[in-house]
């Protein structure tokens, strides 16, 4: 096992890998830019570095400054959390040949699943059933292109290879706007990410997403820890997460799952990852795999009693699996809502000081924050700054208890999306489950649709 663990990231998820780093008797070196060189994280580290200035680019997306740190503090593995440099593939191949260990997939792996034509195309032929649409990259010839839509059938959605979570994509509902919607996307992706390569694919108009957490070690041993529901969300960031999703019956469940670890096997995944699917009348179509721990991981370590970073961690040291897909067991209900210093309603960020962080409690209650009472919310980075968590034996259990922990939770001094939470925990809609990807923006009357 490692004997120190260098964790590449900051905020929340900088402190829960720190936690899982200390349960195994490992220590942690924090890094961190100059605006969050007081973070009670970075104290609590048993070093840390300065890597930069407050801008990201110039720190956390820093990867000499990330493995100068390594190196100077004799670091034996880079954890590199979520968001910034964890599906960085060129990040993770530095990393191995620098001599660290990346707490992750293989580079070749992270490259793989970043470019969505050769996910896909991995992905079909590994069994996952896949959104029908062009087979791969689409063809220069305008004639071709509308004869593989009308095929598909309108609507279709043009996607950009390299974009993913929401970006580099348009709709097109007739032949007439096809080409140049085409176009335009290819010159946008073109401009945002250095290569015009775009696919199509059937547009699903009312969709739910639905994801499934995998973990496989370097043995071929791979097992699904059940699915999470994030269909609540706004403009492509996830507002609630909860596991399992109110929609799917077990036989479903395990069904999809079952062909996600058997992927997993074929293509020689390693750690944790996440299979995203657009689920719509019963049926998963694959539309991206993420390589890295996400931020809603935690609704799956409540229902399944793992600690999925320590499982990377194990993983990452060359260990087998300790336990096989019949020793996964299901229990209860967990729902996630995201605290972010913003607006509730016009989601305008909000950084400043906490005056006051009153934190709730009790039974099946979970909290990961790095925040607390004092604390300056710099406005460099994300708006999230605390995860609340409710575990129930049943879904409308955890709502409920999410309702009273909610009623509890005060943070005063900036603004929180807590009041739009305690409106969701009371929206009848919700309550029934069921609720596809455009709810929330047709609820608050802004619909992307
Ligand atoms: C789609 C889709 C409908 N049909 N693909 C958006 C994020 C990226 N991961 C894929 N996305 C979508 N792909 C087809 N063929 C609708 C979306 C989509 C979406 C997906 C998941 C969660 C929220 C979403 C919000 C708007 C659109």
């Amino acid at each position: 096992m490692f004997e120190k663990i260098l964790i590449a990231n900051r905020g929340e998820i900088a402190l829960r890998v720190q936690r899982a780093c200390r349960e195994l008797g490992i220590k942690t070196v924090a890094v961190h830019s100059v605006a969050d060189k007081d973070a009670k994280y970075v104290k609590l580290a048993d070093e840390s570095v300065c890597i930069g200035p407050a801008a990201s680019n110039l720190s956390y997306l820093n990867i000499p400054a990330v493995i100068s740190a390594a190196e100077v503090t004799d670091a034996q593995a880079i954890h590199p959390g979520y968001g910034f440099l964890s599906e960085n593939a060129d990040f993770a191949e530095r990393v191995e040949q620098s001599g660290f260990v990346f707490i992750g997939p293989k580079a070749e792996t992270i490259r793989l699943m970043g470019d969505k034509v050769s996910a896909k195309d991995a992905m079909k032929k590994a069994g996952i059933p896949c959104v029908p649409g062009s087979d791969g990259e689409l063809p220069e010839d305008p004639a071709k292109v509308m004869s593989i839509a009308k095929k598909v059938g309108y609507p279709v959605i043009i996607k950009a290879a390299a974009g993913g979570g929401g970006r580099g994509m348009r709709v097109v509902h007739t032949e007439a706007a096809l080409i140049n919607a085409i176009s335009m996307t290819k010159a946008e992706a073109q401009t945002a990410f250095g290569s015009s390569v775009v696919y199509m694919e059937k547009f699903l108009e009312n969709p739910r997403h639905i994801e499934i957490q995998i973990l496989a070690d370097q043995y071929g041993n791979a097992v699904f820890l059940g699915d999470r529901d994030c269909s609540m969300q706004r403009r492509h960031q996830k507002i609630i997460e909860e596991a399992p999703s109110p929609l799917l019956a077990p036989k479903i469940r395990d069904k999809i799952g079952e062909r996600c670890a058997e992927a997993c096997r074929k293509i020689k995944y390693r750690g944790a990852g996440t299979f995203e699917f657009l689920y719509e009348n019963g049926e998963f179509f694959f539309i991206e795999m993420n390589t890295r721990l996400q931020v809603e991981h935690t609704v799956t370590e409540m229902i399944t009693g793992l600690d999925l970073v320590q499982q990377q961690i194990h993983i990452a040291a060359g260990e087998k699996l300790k336990f096989r897909q019949k020793d996964i067991r299901l229990t209860g209900h967990a729902i996630e809502c995201r605290i972010n210093a913003e607006d509730p309603y016009t989601f305008i960020p909000s950084p400043g000081k906490i005056d006051r962080f009153h934190m709730p409690g009790g039974p099946g209650v979970r909290i990961d924050t790095h925040a607390y009472g004092g604390y300056v919310v710099p406005p460099h980075y994300d708006s999230m700054i605390c995860k609340l968590i409710t575990h129930g034996a049943t879904r409308d259990q955890a709502i409920a208890k999410m309702r009273i922990a909610l009623s509890e939770m005060s943070v005063q001094g900036i603004k929180t999306n807590i009041p739009l939470h305690a409106d969701l925990m009371a929206d009848t809609a919700f309550h029934l489950g069921g609720t596809s990807i455009h709810y929330l923006e047709e609820k608050l009357g802004i619909s992307s649709k």
